[in-house]
């Protein structure tokens, strides 16, 4: 099987999910009245849709069957207790919270321990973990090393957190002040970069000497563990499994978004070692989320949960995954479209900067070729860049913009064949010809947090002016229709 470099589907396909032809002129009609955001366009109207990996994987027959065996016992499910033992097997941590998905697992875990003016560093905080912290009142801090931020350098592990950064603010922040430290295994909002083992005990001891809980967000374990298995020296003999077994053994505790590397539509938990931290989590978890042997889901849930964390560490699985979306940019690399790299475990990012210079940050240039990818070829992506992170710096009111401006090709697990990756290839580049032709954007509605979500666009007519750096205020601006 690992004889390709790229190697083919482990799998064959069962059912299939049709999917519709749509024409340009109607994407047009859609995407104008989505207020130029593609969360707002239905999703029957994709051809291949490269939003997320999140909830929209493929599940297995296994996992179906699964779904048959669900105990809906109000307490005490059994679906409940196979979850807690596959848990304490790959991750180890004595007390499973289970949630409906991954923002709820950090909702209760900050709400529980942070305070205002606490500080929470990370590699690189995802958007609904830095919203979740400063919902809080607390300050999210990304410590990843200097080379995850410039898309273009070459490093096994661009998602490591730089050991000596954390250091210093560990060193500088008054005591008591941080609660935890975190890490995204993959990096996400850094292009799905893994971090490796050697970084992970190197932040450990960071941590212990300045008496810090570690957790991970692992939302995207299983791909972080395989790269450790193709990248790290001395792990290229161990089992995913055993690999992420010593990475779980680093931490304290872990939220999680079993959307991703759970290979489920939806569920999460959370896991860690402290009792009384997980009692009072349990406790508000009663009253926000569920009973503790639910918490938001289903009985069935839970059990195809449980099947999914087994099925991702399958090392076929992982080859295949992996090496997709590896193929994917290096369609577009070796057509000289501008991505990350090394190419990320779960997407290939886009550097719109780079792609369309003539565009400034403050006219949005990620969600401009968002737009384009969908008007003129049916696909759907996402922007990571200053729609998703710019924001006003609340002291001074100016507008602080992200040091990267990505565009994600999200490769949903086990739902698309190769054949539409080539197809979003072929797409990409083609567009990358005439990119002189996009033009920038302008907001016509922000919501205060998220604003990515919600938010609606114009496209800046030829020849109109930046709405200068300061782009408009959310206070500006009308509100949605
Ligand atoms: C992703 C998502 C889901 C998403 C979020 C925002 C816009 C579009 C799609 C979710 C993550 C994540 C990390 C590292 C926590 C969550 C929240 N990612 N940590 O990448 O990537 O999990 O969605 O289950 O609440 O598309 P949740």
């Amino acid at each position: 099987m690992h004889a390709m470099r790229f190697p083919a589907e482990p799998f064959r396909i069962k059912v299939v999910e049709p999917l519709r032809s749509v024409s340009r002129e109607e994407r047009e009609r859609l995407i104008v009245e989505a207020g130029l955001n593609i969360f707002a366009v239905p999703a029957d109207s994709i051809y291949v849709d490269l939003l997320t990996d999140s909830g929209t994987s493929a599940m297995s027959d296994d996992q179906w069957a699964g779904l048959m065996l669900g105990d809906e016992s109000y307490a005490g499910s059994r679906n409940f207790f196979h979850l807690v033992e596959t848990i304490h097997d790959i991750f180890g941590y004595r007390h499973v919270i289970p949630t409906h998905q991954g923002r709820m697992a950090e909702n209760l875990l900050f709400s529980t321990v942070l305070k205002p003016g606490d500080v929470v560093p990370n590699n690189i905080h995802f958007d609904t973990t830095r919203a979740n912290v400063e919902h809080q009142g607390a300050e999210a801090v990304d410590l990843v090393i200097d080379e995850g931020l410039d898309p273009a350098v070459l490093h096994p592990f661009k998602g490591n957190l730089d050991p000596a950064k954390l250091d210093r603010l560990l060193g500088e922040t008054g005591q008591g002040r941080v609660p935890l430290v975190m890490l995204t295994v993959t990096n996400n909002s850094g292009g799905g970069q893994p971090v490796s083992l050697a970084n992970v005990r190197a932040v450990r001891e960071v941590c212990d000497r300045h008496r810090v809980p570690l957790f991970f967000d692992a939302c995207r374990f299983a791909e972080n563990c395989w790269f450790i298995k193709e990248r790290e020296p001395g792990y290229g003999n161990k089992s995913v499994t055993e690999i992420a077994r010593e990475l779980f053994s680093y931490g304290d505790g872990c939220t999680m978004s079993a959307k991703k590397d759970g290979l489920v539509n939806i569920g999460g938990f959370l896991a860690l070692n402290n009792a009384e931290w997980a009692e009072r989590v349990t406790n508000l978890l009663i009253l926000v989320e569920g009973f503790p042997t639910y918490g938001g889901l289903a009985g069935r849930d839970l059990e195809a949960m449980a099947r999914g964390l087994r099925e991702v560490l399958n090392e076929d699985y992982l080859a295949f995954r992996v090496g997709q979306v590896a193929e994917l940019g290096e369609m577009l690399d070796r057509a000289g479209v501008p991505i990350v790299k090394p190419v990320g475990g779960h997407a290939v990012y886009i550097d719109a900067r780079r792609l369309l210079p003539h565009i400034p940050q403050s006219q949005f240039p990620g969600q401009a070729l968002v737009v384009a990818l969908y008007r003129e070829f049916g696909i759907r992506s996402v922007e990571v860049g200053s729609l998703m992170f710019g924001h006003r710096e609340p002291k001074t009111g100016e507008m602080v913009y992200p040091k990267l401006e990505l565009v994600r090709l999200a490769v949903p697990r086990r739902v698309y064949t190769t054949e539409h990756m080539r197809f979003v290839a072929e797409s990409v580049i083609q567009l990358q010809r005439r990119s002189d032709r996009l033009r920038g954007l302008k907001l016509t509605y922000e919501a205060p947090v998220l604003r990515h979500f919600t938010a609606r666009l114009e496209e800046m007519a030829p020849g109109e002016s930046a709405p200068g750096s300061a782009g408009p205020r959310a206070a500006d601006v009308a509100t949605p229709r």
